[in-house]
This record gives C-alpha cells, structure tokens and sequence, in this order.
C-alpha cells in the first residue's frame, strides 16, 4: 500500500502542476529561511519591515496572477501555493502580501486604465510601490454598502475630485504610496475606487495614524486613514467599476488566498504539536503522544487541513477556468479560518504551559487565526452569504 503522509494526507500534490510546484518551492525556502527567524522579535515589537514585500518582489510573488507588467502570471492555485507558505510563518506576513497582490494590484488590473496599471504595477510587482485598500469605515465593517466616505467636485481644482472620510482597521496604510480608497460619487450616489498617492496629496489632507497595541496580527502593520478633501485627478478613478461589485470583486481574489493561507498556518501547528507530543512525557516516562485524547487531536486538525487544501485547489481550478461562482469563495473563506482557528486551539493545549511561551509559536498562531476569521468578511457574514444564496432570502437588514 502507499504509505501514509500527515503532511499531506490526501495526497494533494499530486494535483498540482510542475510549474506550481516550484513556485510553492521557492515560496516556502524564502519563508522558512528568511521570515521564519524575523517573525518572533516582528510580532513581539509590533513591527512590519516593509522590505518583506521588496524581497517578495524580488522572487516574483507580488500580484503573481497578473499576466504582464512584470508579474508572474500564474495560476490561482500557484498564487494560493505561495499565500500558504507566507502564513505558515505568519498570518501577518500574508496580510501584507495579500493586500498589496489581490486588493490593491488586482483591482488595478482588473478595473483600472492602461496608464493607471503602467505607472503602478511594475513598482508594486517589485514591492518598491506599497499598497493599501481602504473599504471598512468606523461605521461601517461589515456593511461597507452604507459608507460615508465621500467623492464631491472639487471647488477650486479643475479636473479634480475631493475625497473626505475616514477608513479604519486598514492593513498597510501607514506605509502605503498608492491607497485604493472606496468612497461615493457625490453626483451618482455610487461608489467607486481612487487611486491616492500620498505624494500628491497637500500637507494636511491625509493621515494614516498606526493603530497600535494589538492583541493579534502583530507582525503586519494596521492603520486608519483620514482624508480630508484630498484633491484626486478625474485620471485616478478606477474607470471600469462602479458599486460593491468593486471591492467585492478584488475581496474575491484574497479570501480566495486567506483559504489557503488559513490552512498553512494550521499546518504549521500541527508539526509543531506532533513534534512537542513526540518527545513531551507525562505518566510513567510516556511521550503524551501515546494518549488517544492527544492523537484525536492531531487527527481532527490533519483531517480538516487536508480537506480545506482539497476544497481551496478545487476552486482555484474553476477560478482559472471562469466557473467560480463567489459564493465558493465564501465557502472556503469561512470553512478554513473557522476550522483552522478552531483546531489551533485545540492543538494549543498539547503544549501545556509551554503555550503560553511565544517561542512555541502556537499562541501566535491562535491569536492571528480569530483575526482571519474577522476581516473580509466576519465568518457569520459568510454564513449569511451562503444562507442567502441556499433559500433566495437575504437575512443581513
Ligand atoms: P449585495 O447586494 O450583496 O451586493 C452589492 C453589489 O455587489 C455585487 N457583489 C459581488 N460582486 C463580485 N463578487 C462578490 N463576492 C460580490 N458580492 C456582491 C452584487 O452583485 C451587487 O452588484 P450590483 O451590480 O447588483 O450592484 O450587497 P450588500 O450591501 O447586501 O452586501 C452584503 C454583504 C454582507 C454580502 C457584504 O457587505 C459583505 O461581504 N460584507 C463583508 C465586508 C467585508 O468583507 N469587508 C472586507 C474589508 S477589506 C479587508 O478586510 C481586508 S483585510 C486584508 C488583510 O489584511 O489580509
Ligand atoms: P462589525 O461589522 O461591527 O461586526 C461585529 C460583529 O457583528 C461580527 O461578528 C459580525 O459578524 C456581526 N454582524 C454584523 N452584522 C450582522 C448581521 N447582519 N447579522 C449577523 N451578524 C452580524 N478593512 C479594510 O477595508 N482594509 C483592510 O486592509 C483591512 N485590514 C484589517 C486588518 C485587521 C488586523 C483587522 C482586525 C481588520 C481589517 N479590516 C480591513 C477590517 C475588517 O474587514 C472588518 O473588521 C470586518 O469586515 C468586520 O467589520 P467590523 O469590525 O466593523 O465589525
């Protein structure tokens, strides 16, 4: 029979192809060797070094999807490869790369002008332009649809806009060159996405106050954003969307990425519990590996990996071939991040007291994984997602 491997108990890799596979090769060497010993003093200091994304850059995983404008252009399955190798570090990490590859530069490419995607791609492939996507609003999280955020002409400026409000829970902007900031069309009502380069916007007009002291996610920076009326150019409104259908379209591609992401952080915790279970004893000199209630642990949080990572790669092939359906995504978005965070912590007890040490890394995890549960998209909201697609009945208002 074929041998059994609790790395990868369904035997996934078999489904991907060469070229995915090097990709996730080069993913996870980078990760394991230059991330993985900067991530503890990272999350402990709350710093975000912003040269990660150059160095991604470097290795082509920025915006990898993306034919042309110096980005990779591979698969989406390829692209959910190189998000898991990043969280099994650090959920953080991939925040950074997800925003800044599936929010920002995907919804360039998807939506914006040629000159638009010239004069930001190429830099933000390269990681030298930072990106930030500026949706949720103080009053507004779960239900952007009711922002206030705000798009008048401007008084004075010929060819301009006037951009006020104010975003908040927005990771990258305190760093950020280019925000795709979300607001409403004064004359349409309608909401649509600009482009706002912190160089161009007068002293004054813009802040992106560091939102500090976080219980979770501490190794990926998080910020507000307040504009007021900041002067945005005609030629910096993305021009092919108007309405959700905008955010929620870039929203697709990274809860798309947190699906995979989520189950590499799992995976991390469960090689890091079965490796302390292994050699921890308890009760007549017993690696507490022998005990069923540990191993029944170990399986549950290897089963639920292994058929998030099935669902993910079965919709990352419909993606690529026009058939996905959002509420797929949804599915998968909610499903990973509930089950990982649900067996993190669970898997979390195996380490006793020794959990509670960041240099288990397992707290880090459990802490990271109720965040993913929470952004784009709270799992409840997911939930209603699906409800309203199961029954033809929305329940949200
Ligand atoms: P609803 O009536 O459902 O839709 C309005 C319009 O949007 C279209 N649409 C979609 N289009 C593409 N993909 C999707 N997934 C779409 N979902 C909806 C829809 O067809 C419609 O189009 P049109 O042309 O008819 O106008 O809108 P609603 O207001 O009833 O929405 C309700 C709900 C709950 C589904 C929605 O508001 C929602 O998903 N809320 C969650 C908010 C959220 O996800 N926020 C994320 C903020 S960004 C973030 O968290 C980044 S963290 C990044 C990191 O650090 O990794
Ligand atoms: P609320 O909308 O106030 O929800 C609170 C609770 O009420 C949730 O459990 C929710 O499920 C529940 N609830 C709300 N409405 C209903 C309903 N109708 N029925 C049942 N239950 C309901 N946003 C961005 O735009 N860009 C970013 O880059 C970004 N990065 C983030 C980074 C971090 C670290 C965090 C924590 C958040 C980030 N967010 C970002 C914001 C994130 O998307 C929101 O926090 C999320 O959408 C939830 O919104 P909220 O926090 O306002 O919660």
């Amino acid at each position: 029979p074929v041998p059994f491997d609790w790395k990868d108990p369904l035997g996934s890799h078999n489904n991907f192809t060469e070229e995915e596979l090097a990709v996730a090769e080069t993913a996870e060497s980078y990760c394991q060797e230059r991330l993985l010993p900067r991530v503890l003093e990272a999350y402990r200091n709350e710093e975000y070094d912003p040269k990660i994304l150059e160095e991604m850059g470097e290795l082509g995983l920025l915006g990898a999807t993306i034919e042309g404008y110096g980005c990779a252009g591979v698969s989406s399955v390829a692209s959910g490869l190189i998000t898991r190798a990043v969280e099994r570090v650090d959920s953080g990490y991939r925040s950074g790369q997800s925003v800044q590859s599936s929010l920002v530069m995907g919804g360039i490419d998807e939506f914006g002008t040629e000159e638009q995607k010239e004069k930001f791609l190429p830099g933000m492939a390269k990681g030298k332009i930072l990106g930030c996507f500026g949706l949720t609003e103080p009053n507004h999280g779960s239900d952007p649809g009711s922002m206030e955020s705000v798009a008048k002409p401007h008084p004075t400026k010929e060819g301009y806009y006037s951009l006020s409000g104010s975003k908040t829970w927005i990771t990258n902007s305190p760093i950020a060159d280019v925000l795709l900031v979300w607001a409403k069309l004064q004359e349409t009502g309608k909401i649509r996405g600009f482009l706002v380069e912190r160089s161009q916007c007068p002293p004054g007009t813009l802040e992106t106050p560091k939102l500090p002291h976080k219980n979770g996610l501490r190794a990926s920076i998080t910020g507000m954003i307040h504009m007021d009326a900041i002067p945005v150019p005609h030629a910096m409104m993305l021009p092919h969307v108007e309405g959700l259908r905008g955010p929620f379209s870039c929203l697709n591609s990274a809860r798309f990425g947190i699906a995979w992401g989520t189950i590499g952080a799992l995976e991390d915790c469960i090689a890091r519990s079965r490796d302390y279970a292994l050699t921890r004893r308890q009760f007549k000199n017993n690696p507490i590996a022998k005990y069923q209630l540990v191993q029944k642990k170990l399986a549950d949080a290897t089963t639920d990996a292994a058929f998030g990572i099935q669902a993910a790669l079965q919709v990352g092939r419909l993606k690529d071939e026009g058939k996905v359906a959002p509420e797929m995504i949804s599915m998968i978005k909610r499903q990973n991040c509930d089950r990982a965070l649900v067996n993190a912590r669970c898997l979390q007890e195996i380490f006793g007291g020794n959990a509670v040490s960041d240099e288990y890394h397992i707290g880090r995890h459990v802490s990271n994984l109720f965040v993913t549960q929470t952004y784009e998209g709270q799992s409840d909201i997911h939930a209603l997602i699906l409800g309203r697609a199961i029954t033809g009945i929305q329940a949200f208002v």
